[in-house]
């Protein structure tokens, strides 16, 4: 009694911090996370970042005031922060002050406008699909470096072909990680698909040959392969990749169809050099641009475009299965300058 009457304060304080948070606590549970359905919404959102720099910057640069040579030379520290690349912004810079001198950019929104139009053309106005096989199963080799993003954009693969009514199988070919097939086996329970998984130090071609078998035999529309990280100088690695590529041509001769990179976005320049190195071992058909949420260098995009002439096929957007775009030169264009 002596004690609680002594005590008194400090404990009722204590109770009343309890209170507080176990109510904010649950309102915090409670707050629903803001889903945005619309596509281009989602895609807009996820370039906030790039955006922020470059719009923003952009605008920040143009001001309220007259157009001039030396205003038009202000953007070009914004357009490399964005990592749109130097022989692209050049040539941005060059083609605005060429507009200009002929008087065609008065406004801020003829400039942004001019910039709108020249960066789609640079992206070659491309909206890439996905390589089909007529024949039978479509194979899909998914890889990269550790932690690009490999595995998670195979879950968002799987669910926007799944959305189109593909039958998606998915081989968990990377086997030197038991976490690693564990993490491929919950995304295949969660998207409701089936899986073909390798014991870990399993051969991991062995394990995508047996995929092929059954992607043939059961008529699947879609086998995704979902390799180990790996770099580019890991020769045996890089072999071992080949492999796994080759090695379903035995049940799908002309297995993969796909042979996509993925690319973590906010590694910038680095990104395109890993690409440019894998392609000297295997030939790539297309880049999985991931992580395009994390990153004020959206204009990697641009760059990878002007560089290596391996198509952007899809971008990630976030960690959940539904945040992916196929690549679309003037929406993503729009999104950023939207
Ligand atoms: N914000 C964001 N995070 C992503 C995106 N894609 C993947 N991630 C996160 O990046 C981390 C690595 O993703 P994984 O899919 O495991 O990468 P991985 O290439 O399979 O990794 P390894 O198999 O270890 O080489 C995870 O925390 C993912 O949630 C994306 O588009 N946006
Ligand atoms: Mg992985």
């Amino acid at each position: 009694m002596e004690f609680l009457q002594a005590n008194l304060v400090p404990i009722l304080i204590t109770v009343l911090v309890i209170v507080v948070a176990a109510v904010l606590l649950g309102r915090k549970q409670g707050k629903k996370e803001e889903v945005i359905t619309d596509p281009f919404e989602r895609l807009r959102h996820a370039l906030g970042k790039t955006r922020g720099g470059l719009l923003d910057g952009i605008r920040r640069a143009l001001g309220g005031g007259e157009l001039s040579e030396g205003v038009i030379d202000s953007l070009e520290e914004i357009l490399l922060q964005a990592d749109i690349g130097v022989s692209v912004t050049d040539k941005l810079l060059a083609g605005l002050k060429e507009a200009y001198k002929k008087g065609e950019l008065k406004s801020q929104d003829q400039v942004l406008e001019f910039l709108k139009g020249r960066l789609v053309e640079q992206l070659g106005g491309e909206h890439p699909k996905l390589n089909e096989n007529p024949d039978g199963p479509t194979v899909i080799l998914v890889c990269g470096v550790n932690g690009a993003g490999k595995t998670t954009s195979i879950a968002k693969l799987t669910k926007h072909l799944a959305e189109q009514g593909k039958r998606v199988l998915l081989c968990a070919s990377d086997t030197f990680r038991a976490a690693a097939v564990e993490q491929l086996r919950t995304w295949a329970e969660r998207l409701d698909v089936e899986i073909v998984l390798g014991q870990q130090n399993q051969d991991p071609a062995a394990v995508a040959h047996d995929a092929h078998e059954k992607a043939v035999a059961k008529g699947f529309d879609v086998l995704i392969v979902d390799t180990a990280g790996r770099l580019h100088t890991e020769k045996n690695l890089m072999r071992e990749l080949e492999k796994i590529a080759r090695v379903g041509k035995k049940h799908i001769e002309s297995s993969p169809h796909e042979v996509l990179l993925v690319i973590d976005a906010t590694t910038g320049q680095n990104g395109v050099r890993q690409a440019a190195a894998f392609s000297q071992s295997i030939p790539l058909t297309g880049l999985f641009l991931a992580k395009l949420d994390g990153t004020a260098k959206g204009g990697i995009v641009v760059v990878i475009r002007e560089e290596l002439g391996i198509p952007v096929k899809f971008v990630g957007l976030g960690e959940k299965p539904e945040d992916i775009a196929p690549f679309d030169a003037e929406k993503f264009v729009s999104a950023l300058f939207a």
